[in-house]
């Protein structure tokens, strides 16, 4: 009999046990969408650990989709028909449901579970230009990997999930409605989102031209979806791939440089201490370019520089967006995280965009 005290995580847990006797099970406060857990397992006299997620189907609407998407891609990364240079990627691992399925449907949700990979650390804040680089050389090797997969096996499980003129409107819509009545006190963010709204556009109307090509990517580039090795530092497995899906490869490297180039938390409320560390921007570059360099064409190159503070942009829309809806979207821990996600977001917009100019002005 299981104990009386079982959470819905532990019955989620006991669907992928796959013979193993379970532990312990805890939360990781990790994401911001999906609900995170991490079993120990023992299994004759050998342990070993798991993840667990219940999906977040209010956001991905289209559970089976989602998985598709995420078995497709482990699969072609598997592969390496590319074969990225000089890379030993680790791939993550799904584990079957002792029926055999990628997932699992309780009373409380759908849940998923990957082998943990052990020994390995993950960074919100990066440690250095080393580690910038060897972020970038990961990511870019990932979407080198999915280069040989047909963009079309794959489904946007998330609408217009990357689409910043979409997001723009999203952002538009949420203003006139103002649920809140939230938007007469962001008026100076609302300025800045019109102000730089000719950002939006520029990847799309690329694509439209047949200049940007639609690529397999990332789509959630963040540091703290590389895990680290944890004696030798080298990054070892790209994790969460829930956004794995048709998109731009330039996003991939934007959203890289926002959230691995900024000096400070992605919710600081002290907007002094938001900044852009040029030298890890350069190592992100560099690193980019040594790995997917190889394929990307001269619209996509011409772009790089553009990229993060379009990607930067587009996400801080999204923030704001959330903020004038009510924080639907986007869990919070507190009043207004939002809203400083946002400004952050911008600020750093504004710098990158200063520098670009400077360099410009510079040439
Ligand atoms: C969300 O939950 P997390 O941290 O993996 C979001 C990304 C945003 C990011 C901003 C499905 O990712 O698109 O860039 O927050 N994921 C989804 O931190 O919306
Ligand atoms: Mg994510």
């Amino acid at each position: 009999m299981q104990p009386l005290n079982y959470t819905p995580a532990h019955h989620a847990a006991l669907k992928f046990s796959g013979g193993r006797d379970l532990l312990s099970i805890e939360s990781l406060s990790r994401g911001h969408i999906h609900e995170t857990f991490i079993s120990s397992w023992s299994m004759q006299g050998e342990t070993c650990r798991m993840l667990h997620q219940r999906m977040n189907d209010q956001i991905f609407r289209d559970i089976p989709a989602l998985m598709h998407n995420i078995k497709r891609v482990t699969e072609q990364l598997r592969l390496d028909t590319w074969r990225a240079r000089d890379h030993e990627l680790e791939v993550l691992e799904l584990v079957a449901t002792n029926e055999g399925e990628a997932w699992a449907v309780l009373p409380d949700g759908a849940w998923r579970t990957y082998i943990f990979v052990d020994d390995t650390v993950t960074y919100d804040h990066c440690q250095g230009i080393e580690q910038a680089y060897g972020a970038a050389v990961a990511f870019g090797n990932f979407q080198a990997r999915l280069f040989d997969l047909d963009a079309r096996e794959l489904s946007e499980t998330i609408p217009f999930f990357f689409s910043s003129t979409h997001r723009l409107r999203q952002f538009q819509a949420a203003l006139r409605a103002d649920a809140k009545d939230r938007a007469r006190t962001v008026r100076p963010e609302i300025e800045f989102v019109l102000k730089y709204a000719h950002l939006l556009e520029i990847v799309e109307t690329g694509q439209a031209q047949g200049r940007i090509p639609v690529r397999v990517i990332h789509g959630d580039t963040k540091l703290n979806n590389v895990l680290f090795d944890q004696t030798s530092g080298a990054a070892r497995c790209i994790v969460d791939l829930d956004t794995c899906m048709p998109g731009w490869s330039l996003y991939d490297f934007g959203d890289l440089a926002r959230f691995a180039a900024a000096d400070s938390a992605e919710d600081e409320r002290d907007l002094t201490q938001v900044g852009v560390n040029q030298e890890v921007l350069g190592a992100l570059n560099t690193g980019w370019m040594d790995s997917a360099g190889a394929f990307l064409n001269a619209d996509e190159l011409e772009l790089m520089p553009l990229a993060a503070a379009i990607v930067t942009l587009t996400v801080g829309v999204r923030f704001l967006t959330d903020h004038l809806a009510g924080d639907e979207y986007f869990k919070i821990k507190r009043e207004n995280q939002n809203l400083d996600r946002a400004r952050v977001q911008f600020e750093m917009v504004r710098i990158m965009e200063r520098n670009r100019a400077a360099s410009n002005s510079a040439r």
